[in-house]
């Protein structure tokens, strides 16, 4: 009788086990991406505006823009957000970047100290 009680503790322990080993092997692991973009801006307040338009729920891992470059470097996960829309949301936020322009009410929204030289195009 005892030996009956142990084995069936032992056997509802290993069962416990492999269902957690089999959901942490179900869990797919997150293929973070990093790229490179570049952000037209002028100072800190700049890399205020333009990091904080990134966001953790929208996929976001880490951001740095560097003042001096103008290069931003964004580690996002692909399955949430596409480089093309992070593209969008710096531009939203009043930026122009390498690829896409920003709606001239968000530059124009942009404190005068912000107001970077825009290219021609
Ligand atoms: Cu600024």
């Amino acid at each position: 009788m005892k030996t009956k009680t142990i084995m069936i503790t032992l056997l509802a322990c290993l069962l416990g086990f492999s269902t957690t080993f089999a959901q942490s092997n179900d869990k797919k692991e997150i293929d973070w991406k990093t790229d490179t973009l570049k952000v037209f801006g002028k100072c800190n307040m700049c890399k205020e505006t333009i990091e904080s338009a990134l966001k953790k729920k929208d996929g976001i891992k880490s951001k740095n823009w560097n003042m001096n470059t103008k290069l931003l470097v964004v580690t996002y996960n692909p399955d949430v957000i596409t480089l093309d829309a992070i593209h969008h949301k710096v531009a939203n936020a009043g930026y122009d970047t390498d690829k896409v322009k920003a709606p001239d009410n968000a530059y124009d929204k942009l404190d005068n100290c912000c107001k970077y030289q825009r290219t021609e195009n």
